[in-house]
Formats: structure tokens, sequence, C-alpha cells
């Protein structure tokens, strides 16, 4: 079948691409991702060959990672980190790092509820136990009992997030922090996701909580491929020191730098230029804006949910819009809407669906999303 045949290989790659949906028509409205900015998909190409593992042949690969380090560092207060190839790389990195300066403790990781998966594949694949604290998916960890808990487990390490996976919540990381240093435990906090919002819309007044490297934390993952509108891969994950960075680094003497960090091998090099490219463009401004204009957009999709009377509507934390319907099951209607062209994500803790106000989401695609929940609900 397969003969090389570059002819029947374009005729495939075309008939995928006419099939496979694209973000600007406004059928993606559950996934963290989006359109990358027309200069993230240039740069990308441009340095398609270079392998983002070997900084001396291809130098530009750190000169890249320091631009967005710095730069994206700078809103967090924080100086050291790494680039990774996203959130999962970052949080697994993160929970490796905690293990290996925190020895002594027990091989346990603390946690609410409400973590995202890939902590609990970081501990699987690390043979350590994940203790979860049962928190309401809508509501941020209790610091007493987040603090009962490590009493009580004496875990090497702590995670909390920063706007969480399925309704964008914000755990509170300067009260976590303040444990982590009276107990001596390594704290994570994912912001995978919130990363580039929370700075912003504390600043422009649409949310009480600030997210910085508060005393106590140890890392801190940004995802660039979730609001930094950068191509995928694309993750960085920051350390409160020098020391915990050089811990994410494993010895390889073959390598020109003897070295490599994080736990990829080779690695699409084109992504971190394309990153820094991208970060270049916008600038903290163009993500500011973006993160005003994402949550005025969730707000707007809020109202005209609610004036679906068989819809149950969660007010939006982050541009993540949470409801449920009385009359079909958030799986039923999940299915429902994909057989209609839209794809939303499920909010299995909530038994409710999810959409992720992203900067792709125009209001016409939200209208549009309305009007068809609208006639699914017969008004
Ligand atoms: N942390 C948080 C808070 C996240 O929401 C995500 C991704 C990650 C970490 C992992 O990031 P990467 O996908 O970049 O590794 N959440 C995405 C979402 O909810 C994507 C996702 C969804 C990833 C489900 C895995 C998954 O099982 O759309």
């Amino acid at each position: 079948m397969y003969i090389g045949d570059i002819n029947k290989a374009r005729e495939w790659l075309e008939k995928a691409f006419s099939k496979t949906p694209n973000h600007l028509e406004g059928s993606i409205l559950g996934s963290m991702t989006t359109m990358p900015h027309e200069l993230g998909v240039e740069a990308f190409l441009r340095f398609i060959h270079i392998n983002g593992n070997d900084p001396m042949v291809f130098p530009i690969v750190k000169e890249a990672e320091e631009i967005i380090v710095k730069g994206i560092g700078g809103l967090f207060d924080v100086e050291h980190g790494m680039y990774t190839s996203g959130g999962t790389e970052s949080n697994i990195m993160a929970l490796y790092v905690g293990r290996r300066v925190n020895k002594d403790k027990e091989n346990t990781v603390v946690a609410p509820s409400s973590i995202h998966r890939s902590i609990d594949k970081a501990c699987l694949l690390m043979g350590c136990k994940l203790v979860k604290i049962p928190v309401d998916p809508l509501k941020p960890v209790d610091p007493a009992i987040l603090e009962e808990y490590i009493r009580l487990y004496k875990p090497f390490a702590v995670v909390v997030t920063a706007g969480t996976t399925e309704a964008g919540v914000i755990d509170p990381v300067k009260e976590a922090g303040e444990l982590a240093e009276k107990y001596g435990v390594y704290l994570h906090v994912d912001a995978a996701y919130g990363g580039l919002l929370i700075p912003f819309l504390y600043r422009r007044g649409y949310i009480t909580v600030d997210l910085r490297m508060f005393p106590g934390v140890s890392s801190l993952s940004v995802d660039m491929h979730k609001n930094g509108c950068a191509p995928i891969p694309s993750g960085l994950l920051f350390f409160s020191n020098r020391g915990f960075l050089e811990q994410a680094c494993f010895d390889m003497e073959y390598m020109p730098l003897g070295k490599s960090c994080g736990l990829l091998g080779t690695r699409p090099g084109g992504a971190v230029v394309a990153s820094a490219a991208v970060f270049m463009a916008m600038g903290i401004k163009g993500y500011e804006e973006n993160a005003v204009k994402m949550m005025e957009n969730s707000y707007y999709l809020y109202n005209g949910l609610k004036n679906i009377p068989e819809l149950v509507v969660f007010k939006p934390i982050l541009p993540i819009n949470v409801f449920r319907s009385l009359r079909y099951s958030y799986i039923e209607l999940f299915k429902v809407l994909a057989e209609k062209g839209v794809y939303v994500y499920k909010s299995p803790s909530l038994h409710a669906l999810r959409v992720v106000v992203m900067p792709h989401v125009i209001r016409e695609h939200l209208d549009k999303f309305i009007n068809i929940l609208k006639l699914i609900h017969g008004s």
C-alpha cells in the first residue's frame, strides 16, 4: 500500500486538512489551545530543523529561552527557569526536582483534588504516593486544611493550581507558600493555564488574588501554548533558585554541553524560537490585552447562557465557562454538541461541560454556540 508516492501522500494531507477543525471557524471551544500567532508559525517553520537539545550547535535556542524566561519570569519576580514542552513536562520535572531536594521526607505529594491529571501521571512515573485533599471543584483549597494534611502526611511536595483545568479556580498560592516555608516542603504551583491571565486580571481589577513567586514557592509552571499564543509545544518552568534549576538537568557526557535539562531528548528547537518571537511581537501589553478580551468574552458567554432556563451556569473566575443541562446529562450533551460540530470539554468533577474562552474565540462564535444550545433545549 505504501509505495513511495508523493502525490498520494499530498492527496492524503489535503483530505485530512479539509476535515480538520480550525480554531478560527469557532468549533473548537473546549480546548486550551489556540491558533498560534502568525510570527510563531513563521519562526517555527524557519527553524524546523533545529534540535532544542543542542544549544551549542544552535545557540539561538539558548538565546530564545533566555528571552522568554526573562520576559515572562519578570511577571512573577523570578529569574531562573527553563523551557519545556508544556504543562505535563513541567509538572513531572517539578516533582522530580522536589523529590531530589527533599529526600528525607515521605515519598508523598499532597494536593487538592482539583489538580491536573498530569500530577497523577508524574506520581505514577516516580512511584510516589499522591494524597488528594477533597475540595469543592469551584473553590480554592482551604489553607487550614492544607496545613492539616501537611502535618499528617509529611509530604516532600505540595502542588496547588493557579487556574484549575475544570473550573479556573485559583488556589491560595501565598498562603501555601507560607506553609511550605514553615514545614520545609517543596511547593509547586501549576499555572499552566492561569499564568498568563492572573497577573493581568488582578492588575485590571477582575480578580482579587495575584500570582507571583511568593516566598515558599519552589517552582511555577506557565504554558506559552495556552494563553501565550505560541505554537505547540511550549511551556515554561520557573524555579525559586538556580540550584533547583540545576537539579532538572541530567549528566550526558556525549552531549556538546555535557548535560541535558528537562524530560525530553531531541526536541523541537523551532518551538522555542517561535515562543520567543511571539513574546517579542506581542509583549506583555499584548498578553494583558488578550487576557482582558478573553475575560470580557467569557462574561458575555455567561450572560448568554444564563438566559437559557434549562441550563445551570457557573460564574467564570478565569475565562472558563462551566455549565450543565437540566435536560441532558453532561455526557449526552457533550455528544449532541460534537454531532453538531461543536467541540467542548467535560468538567467531570462538576458533572458539567466546559468552554475555554481562548484568544481565538470571538463573540460571533459565542453567539452561534448560545443559539445551538437554545435550539437543543427548545428555547
Ligand atoms: N496543568 C493544567 C492546570 C492544565 O490545565 C493542563 C492542560 C496541564 C497542566 C497540562 O498541560 P499540557 O497539555 O500542555 O501538557 N490542560 C489542557 C486542557 O484541559 C489539555 C489537557 C487536557 C491535557 C486533558 C491533558 C488532559 O488529560 O485543555
